[in-house]
């Protein structure tokens, strides 16, 4: 019978190895104040979620330093291949201006991300960008298929890089390969709209698990691959026709991410966190009721409507402006494309307006900082806000709510989060809205600044209990756990397809 995967070759080898292709490496360089650039960490939920899966095996993760060589700088230091946190391999994948330009400011995120969420800005289509998405995703194929060893498991990750998984089976078909979409995937009328639809579907189908974070998102993938190829598929499987005769399974599921509960918790029980959370409310001169918005400075992430919300609130006196304080974190994100300077600068002119009408002097009514914070002050910030507001109109996960959830051991604080979130699903205990109907959000900060104690209590109760029972390494755990139970089965016989 003609299988697709020559299995005899994967006989006596190590199926442990573990090859992790994302856009970003798990390091970042900083800079010290000599002057002095060396590779750290990065912070990040990706890194906590996948370190576990990579420690104690042959494993190596391939991306990207985020940096390009600009003219007149000195080259950043080698990053060294393993060190003292870490014990799995890297493998820089080097960019070049134009590829940054073209694949990552470009197709990336001016075409797929707007168009994956919902086309809130309107998508740039060009072909020249979609070229260079090709031969970026073409780079990553090969470092992947060269870094992996016989019949290990390749993990990639997300939009930048949808067509590498259909691009290293053709390499490497002795791999497993499983894919993760970290960002919604849209109804099927909006992705249909893609001029390249077919080769990212078909880059997608190279997978053998094509993982989503809701099962909203694998619904629409799979019918997108009903209507587009007409392949048969059932029971979230796709059945894909394979090189050598016969027919793949392409399976497809949901494995909703979270946030590594473990260290969220450390930390919020942690002295100088606490310490820090009461120091935050004195310096904001102890209000009644605080509220705390910490995002990406993203369109799509809803800043602007919760922002326009609370300021209608105190411009109603519905929240009183002398014992309520909002607090913006923002981190600068994707600053050389257009829209998230018009973002920027839409956020800006409500954060000068609210505070010119509404604070005064020494006590703005809105403080906005954009900036990245370390994960201590973010857990600080947590802990001394009454109320999250994670407003997005549209996020696949949204990790902010699950990290304020993880803070509270207290038990206290309050979620207002949009239905248009993939969190939405689990934490239905949040005060959930319609970031497009203002008059639903401004109702529904009310509703949490003013709910019984003991209201606000049991939400919370129950929003930490689903939090603590699936953190990021369940994620991470269940992801590979699947991939590899597909392994024995993912052949489908020609004579038992039903096409
Ligand atoms: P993002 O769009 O980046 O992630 P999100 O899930 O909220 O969105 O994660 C943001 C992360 O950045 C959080 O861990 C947060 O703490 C951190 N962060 C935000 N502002 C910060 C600041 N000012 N300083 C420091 N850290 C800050 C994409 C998708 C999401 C999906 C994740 C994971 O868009 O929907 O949840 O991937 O799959």
């Amino acid at each position: 019978m003609p299988f697709d995967r020559p299995r005899d070759t994967l006989e006596g080898v190590s199926v442990d190895d573990l090859v992790i292709v994302a856009n970003r490496l798990p390091v970042e360089a900083v800079e010290n104040s000599h002057g002095v650039v060396s590779w750290r960490r990065s912070p990040g939920g990706l890194v906590s979620a996948l370190e576990p899966a990579l420690t104690g095996k042959n494993a190596t993760w391939i991306g990207w330093t985020g940096h390009y060589p600009k003219a007149g700088e000195l080259p950043l230091p080698p990053i060294p291949e393993r060190d003292d946190d870490r014990d799995y391999r890297i493998f820089e994948v080097p960019l070049e201006r134009d590829d940054v330009e073209q694949f990552y400011d470009g197709f990336s995120n001016s075409a797929l991300w707007p168009l994956y969420h919902d086309a809130i800005v309107t998508p740039q289509y060009h072909r020249h960008q979609f070229d260079a998405y090709r031969r970026v995703n073409m780079i990553f194929a090969q470092a992947a298929a060269r870094a992996a060893a016989p019949g290990s498991t390749v993990w990639v990750q997300d939009y930048q890089l949808q067509l590498v998984p259909a691009m290293l089976r053709s390499l490497r078909p002795d791999v497993r390969i499983g894919f993760f979409l970290h960002i919604p995937f849209p109804a099927p009328d909006l992705f249909l709209q893609l001029p390249w639809r077919r080769p990212v579907v078909l880059g997608l189908l190279g997978a053998d698990l094509i993982g989503f974070h809701t099962p909203g998102g694998a619904a629409n993938f799979q019918a997108v691959t009903e209507r587009l190829l007409g392949w048969p598929s059932h029971d979230n499987v796709v059945e894909v026709p394979a090189a050598h005769g016969g027919r793949r399974a392409a399976r497809i599921g949901a494995f909703p991410i979270s946030v590594d509960v473990g260290e969220i918790d450390r930390l919020a029980r942690d002295e100088s966190v606490i310490k820090r959370s009461i120091e935050l409310r004195g310096e904001l001169g102890n209000p009644k009721t605080m509220l705390l918005g910490v995002d990406r400075l993203d369109y799509t992430k809803g800043i602007d409507v919760r922002l326009r919300a609370y300021t209608e609130l105190l411009h109603e006196r519905r929240l009183d402006p002398g014992d309520t304080v909002l607090v913006q974190v923002a981190t600068p994100s994707r600053e050389n494309v257009d829209e998230y300077q018009r973002i920027r600068d839409d956020v800006e002119l409500i954060v000068g307006r609210a505070n010119g009408d509404l604070g005064s002097l020494g006590a703005p009514a809105i403080h906005y900082l954009r900036q990245p914070l370390p994960i201590s002050e973010l857990v600080s910030l947590y802990l001394a806000a009454d109320i999250m507001l994670v407003t997005p109109l549209r996020d696949g996960m949204n990790l902010v709510c699950k990290e304020y959830v993880a803070a509270r051991v207290d038990g206290g604080g309050a979620l207002v989060l949009s239905e248009f979130a993939g969190a939405a699903r689990e934490l239905p205990q949040a005060w959930l809205v319609n970031p497009y109907d203002a008059d639903g959000v401004k109702e529904a900060v009310v509703a949490a600044a003013t709910a019984p104690v003991d209201e606000k209590q049991r939400r919370m109760r129950a929003m930490r209990a689903h939090v603590a029972d699936h953190d990021v390494q369940r994620w991470a755990r269940e992801f590979l756990d699947t991939l590899a139970e597909g392994s024995n089965n993912s052949v489908v016989r020609s004579e038992t397809s039903s096409s």
